[in-house]
């Protein structure tokens, strides 16, 4: 008898502890490509908060940090291989692992409208076979980017100026007559400061958590394509996760793509405050911008499609632009 109740008590023990590691907390670990703090972190770092908040004992996010964990134009990779498990990055930052993610900028949909119309599906899809991940939630669609000077052009003409660039300006810049310089943003600071170049592709918003209001002169017109970063899963952690993490996660991401409404404000403080910094538009007009905006856009799409023919049509017939 005796035997037996230990018995039944080493069952129920066992039993206890088998439940209690399929209920277990998970833990995943999380970077930014952008630096800490900064503003194509902040909403993250907001994210991963509420998630840690209303996650307890089901989901928690560890944030190691921004470029000083992983340099941004690695980001991709270290999501792939499970380096980490969760990130925050721009397309721009894995193009060589996925030319379509180039294509990204041109889609300026809000995200109800790409999860309801196929183009969230299309693009997790493109993430799970070229990035093994997750596309969890795409952040900043109405906030549009910007090529800053410091050397006033006289026309809508780049050439012999040296623009520093991601994948992002890159087309654009050469088809203005630039030369693109590729940089990460930790560098942009001291090459401006140097001379190394005569400016810089950047958003709309945050060229003042750096400090390169102090090393900028113009802001020219107009603003063009759409911002994105992504919050990225890997593959296998997504797919290891009990279905309450996957609501919680996917329920915080649609929270967080909701952040976005906050941007109509904010860019239009953000323009103030360059006024008040010191740094001038500079604007060719109405005729000129919308030349600058075609072409724009016709030389992404021709590079996403040249690099991936099928998949960049597709995306296009997405983007419907
Ligand atoms: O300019 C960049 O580094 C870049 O490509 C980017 C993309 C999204 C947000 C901010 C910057």
């Amino acid at each position: 008898m005796k035997i037996g109740r230990l018995v039944a008590a080493a069952v129920a023990v066992a039993t206890f502890s088998v439940s209690s590691v399929l209920a277990q907390e998970v833990t995943l670990r999380a970077v930014s490509s952008f630096a800490e703090g900064t503003e194509f972190s902040k909403n993250f770092e907001r994210f991963i908060e509420k998630v840690n908040a209303d996650g307890k004992g089901v989901v928690q996010i560890n944030y190691i940090g921004g470029p000083r964990a992983i340099p941004p134009f690695e980001v991709g990779n270290a999501i792939r291989t499970k380096v980490v498990d969760i990130a925050n990055v721009t397309g721009a930052f894995y193009t060589n692992l996925m030319p379509e993610a180039d294509g990204f900028k041109l889609i300026a949909k809000p995200m109800s409208a790409q999860r309801a119309d196929g183009t969230w599906a299309f693009v997790n899809e493109l993430h799970n076979q070229k990035l093994n991940s997750y596309f969890l939630a795409r952040q900043f669609h109405n906030v549009p980017f910007h090529i800053y000077l410091n050397k006033k052009i006289e026309k809508m003409d780049f050439t012999g100026l040296k623009i520093r660039v991601t994948p992002v300006y890159k087309d654009i810049v050469e088809a203005m007559g630039g030369t693109a310089i590729t940089t990460a943003p930790g560098e942009v600071y001291t090459a401006l400061e140097r001379g190394v170049v005569d400016g810089y592709g950047w958003p709309v918003t945050g060229i003042f958590d750096l400090g390169w209001d102090k090393v900028t002169k113009f802001r020219l017109e107009p603003a063009f394509y759409s911002v994105e970063v992504n919050v990225l899963v890997n593959l296998d952690t997504w797919k290891a996760l009990g279905d309450r993490q996957k609501k919680l996660l996917s329920d915080t991401a649609v929270w967080l793509e909701g952040l976005d409404s906050e941007k109509v404000a904010a860019i239009a403080a953000e323009r103030q405050r360059h006024t008040a910094a010191g740094i001038q538009a500079i604007d060719f007009g109405a005729a000129v911008s919308q030349d600058f905006l075609k072409k724009a856009n016709e030389v992404a799409w021709a590079s996403v499609i040249r690099r991936a023919p099928e998949s960049g049509a597709k995306l296009r017939q997405l983007a419907g632009n």
